[in-house]
């Protein structure tokens, strides 16, 4: 291999730290070669990956990936965050000492980048300039060449994020490893993604698909983030962030929240208005996925999205959900699409929900796998095409309805922060919490039926703490005890609420039309905020009086159903403060706060 240091150096590369980082896993992984990779060299690297057939021309400026068929989402098992502290170990985080994890991760890595290229993707996960800025840097190592056009696209790269940070920079290891060989899902499976939280080192090998493989985003940019913010007094979630303009006032409003994965999130932070109130209220989108929080000199909640893109759900996008996702992925974007459904004769790519039928000639097209789909036997006829967590990758700058500011390091003031889960029934399209500690407490019991996003659980309701559970770093206990000082150091509150678009009724529809139907609660939350509306108390928050909601445009079926979607079910909620008892139980140490906000809305409901 040429001289690693000339290397580095021709690219401009000029921090020690990161000189010796990479010259020590080029000899151990045995890369044959290494290259820096900065955001300019996108187009010369997208001709490389269509010559070597790793990715396939999709249309004008789009393109397609298929990735292995044993790995298309997170491995929430085979994740594990090891520090040296025991007292890290929190219910959720998967902890290993670092000590037992570093030298197996070691081992997997040694030599197995043989014959591959290291690219070196120097990476910053906020706005430069940001007040977070010392917290997001990283270097990524990886062998694969997909993995960089994605990183390309979800982080701002190139050499001078990291020229002159030192040492303070995330050392973000990624070996793809030989994928047939690696046993996923038995008793043998290979696959290892590590976070060593308290030296700030990533370490995956096994997977070269999103979370698992693009290290910016999930390891660093939520799960690292979360130690470091734990450290340092910041919060960092998985939350979506948009911006609410009312035209009539001018005020704005920016709402972050967490839903778990695949529940939403970059759907809503997408939004548009509905027709009939476009006239009113401009949604601006600011992220889908990440949001980093904290409290300003001036007392205020501040948020920004730390990522540069969407990794977004691909099925169910279209132009009635979502028209703001597909201006984001048209031909010459550069989007890159991911285990979906592609035509091999017409290069068009196709998901399940894209259309309403699926396209009618089947010549040319292949399923996410790559089978022909006209060569089907009849008993696979009905198989999705694509895969259901399968993904489209875009730069947010494609979005029609990015925030002006979406790239000013101050970030923005937070005046709201919601809770939402996949729920068939119970939890009502939104209930408000002025209380501060009652918020927290609703984040921690969030709960969700488990989605493709991660591997197995499908339909089984789970408890999600602020859909943050695959993503903690640390204890429980430890993470709302430091939600409580945060917010609680904020002189100005946000409100915060819970939502849910889910709700369904006895035969199985959903009651609420979701989508873009979805601001008219989140535009009440805010008018209650502003004291324009009042609500009606109910033992778990404030649910919306049913003419305060905006409810011009919505069809018969919609008004009909608004009374179940926002009433409150006593029997059912009773029954769950029981579920919650024992599932906060299980975390030793939780703040007295907490535990008072469950006695409140446990005592509340008794006396209905
Ligand atoms: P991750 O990227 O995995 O974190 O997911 P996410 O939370 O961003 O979820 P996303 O917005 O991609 O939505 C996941 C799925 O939920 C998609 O299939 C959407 O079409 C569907 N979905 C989103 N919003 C709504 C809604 O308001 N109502 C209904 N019924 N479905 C929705
Ligand atoms: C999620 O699963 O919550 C994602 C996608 O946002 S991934 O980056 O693959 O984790
Ligand atoms: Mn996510």
């Amino acid at each position: 291999m040429r001289d690693v240091n000339a290397v580095l150096d021709e690219a401009g590369l000029t921090n020690d730290h990161v000189h010796s980082y990479v010259l020590m896993w080029a000899a151990h992984t045995g890369a044959e070669r290494v290259e820096v990779v900065s955001a300019a060299d996108d187009a010369r690297l997208i001709q490389e990956a269509l010559a070597s057939g790793e990715l396939l021309p999709a249309g004008e400026g789009r393109y397609y990936s298929r990735s292995y068929f044993k790995d298309t989402a997170r491995a929430e098992e085979r994740t594990i965050v090891a520090t040296s502290d025991p007292r890290d170990k929190g219910v959720y985080n998967n902890w290993r000492p670092s000590a037992e994890m570093k030298p197996l991760l070691r081992d997997l890595m040694a030599s197995a980048s043989a014959g591959k290229t290291m690219y070196v993707i120097p990476y910053l996960m906020s706005p430069p300039g940001s007040p977070l800025e010392r917290f997001a840097a990283g270097v990524q190592l990886t062998d694969n060449i997909n993995v960089v056009l994605q990183m390309i696209r979800m982080a701002r790269v190139g050499v001078e994020y990291i020229n002159d940070l030192g040492n303070d920079f995330v050392r973000a290891v990624h070996v793809t490893g030989d994928l047939e060989n690696l046993g996923q899902g038995t008793p043998e499976d290979k696959r290892y993604f590590v976070t060593v939280a308290d030296e700030r080192t990533i370490l995956h090998f096994g997977s070269s698909y999103g979370g698992n493989a693009l290290l910016g985003k999930i390891a660093h940019g939520l799960r690292q983030g979360s130690y470091d913010g734990w450290r340092n007094g910041f919060l960092v979630e998985q939350f979506m962030l948009l911006g609410i303009t009312d035209k009539q006032t001018g005020k704005k409003y920016n709402i972050c929240g967490g839903f778990p994965s695949a529940s939403g999130k970059t759907n809503l932070a997408m939004t548009l208005a509905p027709d009939a109130l476009e006239s009113r209220y401009y949604v601006e989108f600011y992220g889908d996925d990440i949001a980093w929080l904290w409290v300003g000199q001036d007392g205020k909640l501040y948020g920004m999205n730390p990522e540069f893109g969407v990794f977004g759900v691909a099925k169910d996008t279209n132009e009635k959900t979502n028209p703001t996702a597909i201006d984001s992925i048209i031909p010459g974007t550069g989007a890159i699409f991911t285990n979906v459904a592609y035509n091999e004769k017409t290069q068009e790519v196709w998901w399940e929900g894209r259309t309403d039928e699926r396209p009618a000639d089947l010549d040319g097209w292949l399923d996410w796998k790559g089978e022909r789909i006209a060569d089907r036997a009849p008993e696979n006829a009905d198989d999705p095409w694509a895969h259901p967590n399968s993904r489209f990758t875009t730069t947010l700058a494609n979005v029609p309805n990015v925030a002006s500011d979406f790239e000013d390091p101050a970030g923005v003031e937070i005046h709201g922060i919601i809770f939402g889960g996949r729920t068939r029934d119970r939890e009502p399209l939104i209930r408000a919490i002025k209380d501060v500690a009652e918020g927290v407490y609703d984040g921690l019991t969030l709960g969700a039926e488990a989605t493709a996003a991660a591997d197995g659980l499908e339909g089984v309701l789970r408890y999600d703490p602020m859909s943050l559970r695959p993503f903690m770093s640390y204890p429980e206990a430890a993470y709302a005890a430091h939600w409580l000082d945060v917010i609680g150091r904020a002189t100005t509150k946000p409100i915060f609420a819970h939502v849910n678009w889910f709700q369904r009724g006895e035969d199985g529809r959903f009651l609420w039309p979701g989508y873009r139907e979805n601001l008219r609660p989140l535009v009440w939350l805010m008018q209650l905020l502003n004291g324009e509306a009042k609500g009606e108390e109910t033992p778990v928050g404030i649910v919306p009086a049913k003419d305060e909601l905006l409810l011009e445009g919505l069809d018969e079926q919609t008004l009909a159903d608004l009374d179940a979607v926002l009433s409150i079910d006593v029997a059912r909620w009773r029954q769950e403060i029981g579920f919650r008892e024992t599932h906060l139980a299980q975390f030793d140490g939780l703040p007295e706060a907490i535990w008072e906000a469950h006695q409140r809305v446990a005592l509340a409901l008794t006396n209905v």
